[in-house]
């Protein structure tokens, strides 16, 4: 299977989240992406190659031009009114306030964000561009006849919506893998999200929408972050009803309870006869992730793999969260070589 890969991933660097009342280093690094890489290399799951330029026509095919313009420019506008420290927004809009774009940046970031996780930085644009781009020249290797390619995104991308950012992702990276599979011929596209969070934003992209299909497992909304959307109730609308299917899970859940949602979710997206499928790779699913709670161990992520190959799809897979960092790279690739074995 062939990786593609950018070293601007590094230029998202952020210094620190809010994460339980406390500024901590950011758990979405660097070290991260290099980590996955190396353990491409070592199991030699084969080339890996640098990303193609696609400009803006297919960011704008699934997010708003306003946003795309406003990641654009922040860190200028932050820079120039703050100095040279990450940008992070400090309130957002409440039922009953109004949607109204105010002009000055940090109202601009509570208008277009949802946590106070995810920070701007000098070189954010850069790397979120480059993050696409990896994921799009992965969709134009499959929609050429590869079986499988594995787009090794960071920043990640599955809570980005049209036009918010949060949840250490900007551009929604298997959005806009889905949807340029629908502009090079694909009639009907599948997301399959394994990532520990729910995929808000893949799935606010979508819901309307009876072309693409969007399945979720991750930490009940009851519990756990993003907390506002993921519940099984939300099964789509409009054209799209029917093409969303979530399952939220509880704390603790392990492989068995993990393997029968896994099951259900690839029986609806095989009925769902798509063309082409993108898998949102996260690992956060590990039992030593530190911010999360499934208790998933490194073997399980091999069944992970044969199971989504037995769709018998061509497959692009992109990379999402996992933050237990020494382990992200067998985890995600053990995925890969389940696949690649099945
Ligand atoms: C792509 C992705 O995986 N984004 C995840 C964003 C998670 N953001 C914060 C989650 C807060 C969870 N609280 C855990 C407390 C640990 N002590
Ligand atoms: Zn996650």
């Amino acid at each position: 299977m062939i990786t593609i890969f950018s070293e601007d991933h590094r230029l998202q660097d952020g210094k620190a989240e809010l994460i339980d009342g406390k500024l901590v280093p950011c758990f979405e690094m660097p070290k991260r992406a290099e980590i996955v890489r190396a353990r491409v290399a070592e199991v030699g799951l084969g080339d890996i190659e640098g990303p193609l330029h696609f400009g803006r026509e297919p960011l704008l095919r699934v997010h708003k031009p306003e946003f795309v313009s406003f990641l654009e420019t922040a860190w200028d506008e932050w820079k120039r009114e703050h100095g040279d420290y990450d940008a992070l927004p400090l309130n957002w809009l409440a039922p009953g306030m109004r949607r109204k774009l105010p002009e000055r940046i940090d109202g601009k970031m509570g208008y277009f964000s949802f946590d106070a996780g995810t920070p701007i930085t000098a070189g954010t644009w850069r790397a979120i561009t480059a993050s696409a781009n990896v994921a799009l020249t992965g969709q134009a290797r499959v929609a050429k006849g590869e079986r499988a390619v594995f787009a090794l995104c960071r920043p990640p991308g599955h809570h980005a919506g049209s036009d918010f950012y949060g949840g250490y992702c900007f551009f929604n990276n298997a959005a806009i893998a889905a949807q340029a599979f629908r502009d090079s011929g694909a009639k009907k596209v599948a997301v399959l999200d394994v990532d520990y969070h729910h995929g808000n934003g893949t799935q606010e992209i979508f819901y309307s929408r009876g072309d693409v299909f969007f399945a979720s497992l991750h930490g009940h909304p009851a519990q756990e972050y993003p907390y506002f959307l993921g519940y099984e109730d939300e099964t789509g609308e409009g054209a799209g009803e029917g093409c969303n299917a979530n399952y939220p899970l509880r704390w603790g859940t392990g492989w068995d309870d993990y393997e029968t949602a896994l099951d259900d979710a690839i029986a609806k997206t095989r009925r769902f006869k798509p063309d082409a499928l993108v898998i949102s790779l996260g690992v956060d699913t590990f039992r030593q992730d530190p911010i999360s709670k499934f208790k998933l161990d490194s073997p399980d992520y091999l069944q992970i793999g044969r199971k989504i190959a037995a769709l018998k799809l061509p497959t692009l897979f992109v990379m999402e969260g996992g933050y237990a960092v020494e382990e992200i790279g067998i985890n995600a690739v053990n995925v890969l070589t389940g696949f690649e074995e099945a």
